[in-house]
């Protein structure tokens, strides 16, 4: 059976849970639309989690591979239409380093588009009444860094291994911390990271609608 690969994280900044891990180990071993789902999750380290990432993509040989993370102060799913070449973390990730204005790929793009449906993966969301964007920053920390190195292998390796799509998807948190922040549950996230696969396997173009709203 073809498989996608989805990838979250581990917590990070000290916080206890990280809904993105937990999207990935409900949905691992599921099948959709005939694909299995292989779920992983990688460390929130710059070098480490790329070096993790490119050992999965090797043993399982995904079709179709979707990065998560959480994104604390959003109250959307929201897919990243682009990853930048640069490392500028606002703090340490789990290993204690904090790169500033460091480029990822010293010589590489400045950026990468997602090869994920991102605007249709929005409109299939926002018909299932889930709260959907698309994001046009994932930011300069750990996701953004492993978004762009997953959006390098698949460009490089284009033509070779044929076109495996990919992209990255940052997810709210899991709860509102007492009304503090925006938050959605955990079942809901779940559920629509199901139908953000669903999407990317059926559509091989992106959905077309005007400035990111929902036609
Ligand atoms: N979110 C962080 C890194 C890991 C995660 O889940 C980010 O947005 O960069």
């Amino acid at each position: 059976m073809p498989t996608v690969l989805l990838t979250g994280f581990e917590p990070f900044g000290g916080d206890a849970t990280n809904p993105s891990q937990d999207i990935v180990r409900a949905l691992d071993g599921r099948t959709i639309a005939g694909h299995r789902v292989a779920g992983r999750v990688l460390p929130c380290v710059f070098g480490k989690s790329v070096r993790e990432l490119r050992r999965w993509l090797r043993r399982e040989r995904p079709l179709l591979v979707i990065c998560l993370g959480v994104a604390a102060g959003r109250g959307a799913i929201t897919p990243e239409r682009v990853a930048i070449n640069l490392d500028d973390a606002r703090m340490p990730d789990n290993a204690g380093e904090q790169p500033v204005d460091r480029p990822i790929a010293r010589g590489g793009p400045a950026a990468y588009f997602s090869t994920l449906p991102v605007k249709g993966i929005v409109a299939a969301l926002a018909r299932r009444g889930l709260p959907a964007a698309v994001s046009h920053t994932a930011g300069t920390f750990v996701c953004n860094h492993v978004f762009y190195s997953l959006m390098r292998t698949l460009a490089r390796r284009r033509g070779r291994a044929g076109a495996v799509r990919g992209g990255f998807i940052h997810v709210p948190a899991a709860d509102t911390a007492g009304g503090s922040r925006p938050g959605l549950a955990l079942a809901e996230q779940i559920a629509g990271i199901e139908i953000a696969i669903r999407t990317s396997l059926r559509l091989r173009r992106d959905a077309r609608h005007r400035g990111g709203e929902i036609a």
